[in-house]
């Protein structure tokens, strides 16, 4: 038997290549050899206020490019968090296994409630059990997703710990972060300090996979360089670190052939060459993802069918614990 996979991005804004690099290119090397559970978290995209009509369709645009980057739902489960009741059900029970200051610490709960500090709501603070519902639902061996995740999944891993010694079984399996060596936290192109971000103040923080080649080229060509001339990466060059990790990692040139290959040459070669490769990479992209939007049928055929399958694994997870916890009947 394979052993499962589960991931998942929320549908709160376009997807960028730091969602692409961290976790949807992790994903596609799992696909053949695990059971993987490829979820679109629209749950937690609400923790931040949406515009609905624009949130369902931020849903559909997701789905899209799960399908364009390469999920194939004939061997992966693809789904929407909302079509699947358990996450929420498992949260509750999660919540009173969770103590407060577990969840203060959240590192993300910080950022986001200075983000947002006119609406710091319940479900920003709880975000994290939702999550962990949304894992230990498919007792997953991996999740892969980008480094700013991996608190959560520290998170997901003690609360399993604590209920499997609560009741004194292995309710749960516990998952392990899996995170890439190179690409694991993309900075924002305008600011290297930071990571980028669909909710970034600027757009000349990211790269979206619907940029224009125009858009893409202006993106890059702004991009923050670091003070001196050489196309190297380094702790001393932040900015060049990240450009040069986007562009090895799309095109699978290594960082080391890219430094040669622009060796004695300015930045200014540097980001056309970029630009290029990678308009290059997307096109193909955005044709695919076209296809996908413009076949709505099929696209609801292929999340009901990913919420069927998901539905079956999470509610015998529910059941489980529910008749342990002396719940249900
Ligand atoms: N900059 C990044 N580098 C590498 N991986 C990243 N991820 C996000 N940003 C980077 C990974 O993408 C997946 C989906 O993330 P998410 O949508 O669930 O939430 P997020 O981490 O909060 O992503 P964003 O883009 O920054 O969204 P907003 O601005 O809405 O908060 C995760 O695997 C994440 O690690």
């Amino acid at each position: 038997m394979k052993q499962r996979l589960f991931s998942g991005i929320q549908p709160s804004g376009e997807l960028h290549i730091g969602n692409y690099i961290g976790a949807i290119k992790q994903w596609l090397g799992f696909q053949e050899s695990y059971e993987s559970f490829f979820c679109i978290v629209d749950l937690h995209a609400i923790t931040v206020r949406q515009d609905p009509a624009k949130l369902r369709e931020q849903t559909r645009k997701l789905a899209s490019w799960y399908l364009a980057c390469g999920i194939d739902p004939e061997k992966s489960t693809m789904f929407v968090q909302s079509d699947v009741p358990a996450h929420a059900q498992m949260t509750w029970v999660f919540n009173t296994f969770t103590q407060m200051g577990e969840l203060q610490r959240m590192t993300q709960y910080k950022d986001k409630s200075k983000q947002h500090a006119e609406n710091i709501n319940v479900g920003l603070f709880d975000y994290p059990v939702l999550m962990a519902a949304d894992i230990l639902l498919y007792d997953p061996e991996i999740v892969p997703v980008g480094e700013d995740q991996k608190q959560h999944i520290e998170l997901a891993r003690d609360i399993a710990t604590r209920m499997n010694n609560a009741y004194g079984r292995e309710l749960f399996v516990l998952p392990k972060y899996v995170g890439q060596k190179e690409g694991a936290r993309v900075m924002g192109l305008d600011n290297p300090e930071k990571k980028m971000s669909k909710s970034a103040g600027s757009e000349w923080n990211y790269i979206l996979l619907s940029d224009t080649a125009d858009v893409v080229a202006k993106k890059i060509k702004r991009a923050v360089t670091d003070t001196d001339t050489v196309v190297r990466a380094g702790d001393d060059k932040p900015a060049l670190t990240n450009l040069l990790t986007i562009y090895s990692m799309l095109t699978g040139t290594s960082i080391a052939d890219l430094e040669k290959q622009y060796a004695g040459k300015g930045y200014g070669d540097f980001k056309t060459g970029m630009a290029e490769a990678m308009i290059a990479w997307l096109a193909p992209l955005q044709e695919k993802y076209a296809i996908y939007m413009n076949d709505p049928a099929e696209l609801d055929r292929a999340l009901s069918r990913g919420a069927q399958k998901a539905n079956a694994v999470a509610q015998q997870k529910l059941h489980n614990v529910y008749q342990v916890v002396g719940l249900g009947r």
